[in-house]
């Protein structure tokens, strides 16, 4: 990969889950050295500190359980537009803030490639597909539908933002899944995404499931947006986040995507959601994915530093 100009973007958002520490997450990641590392790999890094939401208005919806909707939709058109304009400067790098960030990064980046004449392919780590629109949520948490509001499922008019250019379904590639709802699992079906859940992972083992992804991003000319949620990785590795589920992407697993993923120099954008500080062990979290962010980057096994965990 040729050195990049990254752009961090902080997302404090932490109202599209149900506990609160989300917010921390930008600050997180830098204090964990992120910029630093980055420019260790000779990448350029602006830092455009923290969004502020537009003014939040009031919204109503049939489902009683949704929460904070106003202000979801609020950080939604703020990080719609902002990404949409780092993707003129540069690769940006979206700092969460919970899930409900892809709400915003997505439609403003899938934009930016449509303007482009690009096609745009995303990948989705996460242990949960995030696929419930307005409707089906039964949490309320709004961290659990910004796939579904970015392909273009029905639901969402009026309440957020219209998208100029939805995501195409067939063009997301989501690993690393082991929690689905009910009628999460109908619609991914339907809609023809494609998901690697946790068995597929163990079975046929990241490489090739990813090698097969990157070969049709390539073959389209692709732009490739990451979604990289901290509950991809087994709670073993990464206790930081506040939905956890067993039997996550190992240490080695998550590092062989990203290494693929800088191998292939299709990723063109980043979202790195779901940190929650108050949840981690001694900055252990934020580090690990600083780390992975390095590897992504151009860093490569044999120079690892030689510290310890
Ligand atoms: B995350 C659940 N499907 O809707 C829901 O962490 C979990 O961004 C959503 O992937 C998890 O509340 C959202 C049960
Ligand atoms: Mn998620
Ligand atoms: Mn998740
Ligand atoms: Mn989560």
């Amino acid at each position: 990969m040729n050195p990049s100009r990254c752009i961090l973007l902080g997302a404090p958002v932490q109202e599209g889950t149900g506990r609160l520490g989300c917010d921390m997450g930008p600050s997180a990641f830098r204090a964990a050295g992120l910029a630093g590392a980055l420019e260790e790999l000779g990448h350029a890094v602006t830092d455009q500190g923290n969004l502020v939401p537009a003014a939040a208005r009031a919204l109503c919806h049939p489902n009683p359980v949704l929460k904070a909707l106003p202000q979801i939709a609020a950080w939604t058109e703020t990080l719609a537009e902002a990404a949409y304009r780092a993707g003129a400067e540069g690769m940006p790098i979206v700092l969460g803030g919970d899930h409900s960030i892809a709400a915003g990064t997505l439609p403003g980046l899938s934009r930016r490639a449509a303007e482009a004449g690009r096609a745009f392919f995303v990948l989705w780590l996460d242990a949960h597909p995030d696929f419930h629109t307005l409707d089906t949520t039964q949490s309320g948490n709004l961290h659990g539908v910004p796939m579904a509001y970015a392909t273009g499922r029905p639901g969402f008019e009026g309440v957020f933002p219209p998208l100029a250019a939805p995501v195409d379904p067939r063009h997301v590639c989501m690993m690393g899944i082991r929690s689905v709802d009910p009628p999460e699992r109908t619609a991914l079906a339907a809609a023809g995404v494609t998901v690697h859940d946790m068995r597929a992972i163990d079975e046929s083992g990241v490489a090739m499931l990813l090698g097969r992804f990157l070969r049709d991003v390539a073959a389209a000319d692709g732009m490739l947006h990451v979604s990289f949620d901290v509950d991809f990785l087994d709670p073993d590795i990464a206790p930081g986040v506040g939905t956890t589920v067993p039997g996550g992407a190992t240490f080695r697993e998550a590092h062989l995507v990203m290494e693929m993923l800088h191998d292939s120099g299709l990723v063109t954008s980043l979202d790195l959601v779901e940190l929650n500080p108050f949840m981690d062990d001694r900055g252990r979290t934020a580090r690990l994915m600083v780390d992975l962010v390095a590897s992504l980057m151009g860093r490569r096994v044999m120079d690892r530093p030689t510290r310890s965990y």
